[in-house]
């Protein structure tokens, strides 16, 4: 049981540094003054545990599926600026800039 919990646990880590690639971490780091060691300087702007994404990261992922891309940009991220992906009461741009999760509705 506790080696199928420390197994699991390596997974769920392993899954979320695939997932928070630099090529996505970057652009998103930069466009809302992200700093290294943040709480958002990590998978959780646009994931759960492991590689399922937050409310966030799916509003994302429509946008880029609609431009047909894989390559994140400030111009698609700055296309889900004024939604409120976790229904929080606050603007997506507001949350990233004051560097609560705007993927997390508890987080604002
Ligand atoms: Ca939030």
């Amino acid at each position: 049981m506790k080696v199928r919990l420390i197994a699991t646990a390596a997974l769920t880590a392993a899954g979320c540094a695939a997932m928070a690639l630099p090529g996505f971490k970057a652009p998103f780091a930069e466009a809302y003054g992200i700093k290294k060691g943040a709480k958002l300087d990590s998978c959780v702007g646009c994931h759960t545990a492991g590689v399922k994404l937050n409310v966030y990261g799916a509003d994302l992922k429509k946008v880029m599926e609609a431009a047909k891309t894989k390559k994140l940009t400030a111009d698609l991220l700055k296309k889900i600026d004024t939604l409120d992906s976790d229904k929080d009461g606050v603007k997506n741009v507001d949350e990233l800039k004051k560097g609560t999760n705007p993927g997390d509705p508890k987080d604002k």
